[in-house]
């Protein structure tokens, strides 16, 4: 039986996978990190929480990055953890570029001295393009940073090539654009919306505040995206990937198309708030997956507005189902409808 070691797998994309690789016969192992709250709700509710091997693991702390590559002894490592919010990484910058930069390098660095056969996927992102300079973008396209965020990833993409380089590990990067669904966190702009819809159509909020409502992304179905990890891992030569769909939408157009499906007019329920708005900002992102077609064999299936509408009746019924008094594993329910957040840039 092959095994599998997942960083992050309470997270959205960690989920799918172990999920998919459940699926495929693999014993899963997945790290996670000491909270103050349980954080194990994307699992439990996919049913596959039973299934998995959890082993705890902090990327800032390097003894616990080997000694979860140590126990588990897998034939694939998928490095998904990181500080993943962009927004975040303009507020934690330090403690972003720790964990989201250098938690590459522990997760290499650990595969290279335990002298352990692994093949390694690192989650590199679209991010790294920052406002791009070509569209759409592929493989080739340059590189510039805009965030925080998106320098730690840069740094993680070049010493993920480094150690293929310098020491033959097989470690890939896959480029991939966003991908969302209903299990996305709730502080992406694609949940957020989803999730406000749901809540506006029942009557349990009244306004969606948004911010940049002009900046375009390429939106795909996270379901479908983490097969391409398990692909790329799965070649005779190790490479890198963009995994996309090659459309692009704004935030306003996702907000108009999620009020649509359930009948209202989102100009008549969203308002924009400078609090959600980023001192750097990407505008516009078109990824290229034609290498990922012909080397991989795979493509998109679920296009934007189909995406858009799982995301809203996903929520809606999940809305439905707590007003009837029904608990299940969820995040939303704790989560509120407004926040009285400040920072430094935002002193009100
Ligand atoms: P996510 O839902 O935010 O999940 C991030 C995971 O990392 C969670 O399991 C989180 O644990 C864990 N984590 C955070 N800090 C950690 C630390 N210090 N030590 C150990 N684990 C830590 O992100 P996602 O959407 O699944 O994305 C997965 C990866 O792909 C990330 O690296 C992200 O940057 C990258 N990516 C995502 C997209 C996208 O559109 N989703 C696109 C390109 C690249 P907790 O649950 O404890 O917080
Ligand atoms: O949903 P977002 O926060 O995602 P973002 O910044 O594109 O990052 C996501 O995708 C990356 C891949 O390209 C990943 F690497 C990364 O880990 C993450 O998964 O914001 C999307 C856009 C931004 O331009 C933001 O300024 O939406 C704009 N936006 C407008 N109003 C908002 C809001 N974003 C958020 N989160 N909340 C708002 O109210």
């Amino acid at each position: 039986m092959k095994k599998a070691l997942i960083t992050g797998i309470t997270g959205q994309d960690g989920a799918y996978l172990a999920e998919f690789l459940l699926k495929k016969g693999y014993r899963v192992y997945g790290t996670y990190r000491r909270l103050s709250t349980p954080n194990f709700w994307r699992l439990q509710y996919l049913n596959i929480f039973e299934k998995i091997d959890l082993i705890p693991a902090d990327l800032v702390d390097a003894g616990s990055v080997i000694e979860a590559i140590s126990i588990s002894e897998p034939d694939e490592i998928y490095h998904l953890a990181a500080q993943s919010f962009v927004g975040a990484s303009f507020e934690q910058p330090i403690g972003t570029g720790a964990v989201t930069g250098l938690g590459v390098t522990r997760v290499l660095e650990a595969v290279r001295q335990l002298e352990i056969k692994t093949r390694v996927y690192q989650a590199s992102t679209s991010e790294l393009y920052g406002n791009a300079q070509e569209t759409p973008q592929t493989e080739k396209t340059p590189f510039k940073p805009q965030s925080p965020y998106s320098a730690a990833k840069l740094y993680g993409y070049w010493m993920t090539e480094i150690y293929r380089e310098a020491y033959g590990i097989y470690a890939c990067n896959g480029i991939l654009f966003n991908h969302e669904s209903p299990i996305r966190g709730l502080e992406f702009v694609t949940r957020k919306i989803t999730n406000a819809v749901a809540k506006i159509s029942l009557g349990i909020e009244k306004k969606l505040p948004l911010g940049n409502l002009e900046a375009k992304r390429d939106w795909g179905y996270a379901p479908e995206y983490v097969q391409s990890m398990w692909l790329m891992l799965q070649q005779k030569k190790p490479d890198d990937y963009v995994i996309a769909t090659n459309e692009t939408h704004s935030v306003q157009e996702f907000a108009e198309k999620a009020f649509d499906v359930v009948g209202l007019d989102w100009q008549k329920h969203t308002k924009v708030d400078r609090r959600f708005m980023r001192p750097l900002d990407v505008n516009l992102l078109k990824g290229d997956y034609s290498k990922a077609e012909k080397k991989l064999g795979w493509k998109p299936k679920t296009r934007f507005e189909k995406l858009v509408k799982i995301m809203v009746e996903e929520d809606l019924e999940r809305w439905q189902r707590w007003q009837k008094g029904e608990h299940f594993p969820w995040d939303a329910p704790l989560y509120p409808n407004e926040m009285k957040i400040l920072t430094r840039s935002l002193k009100v």
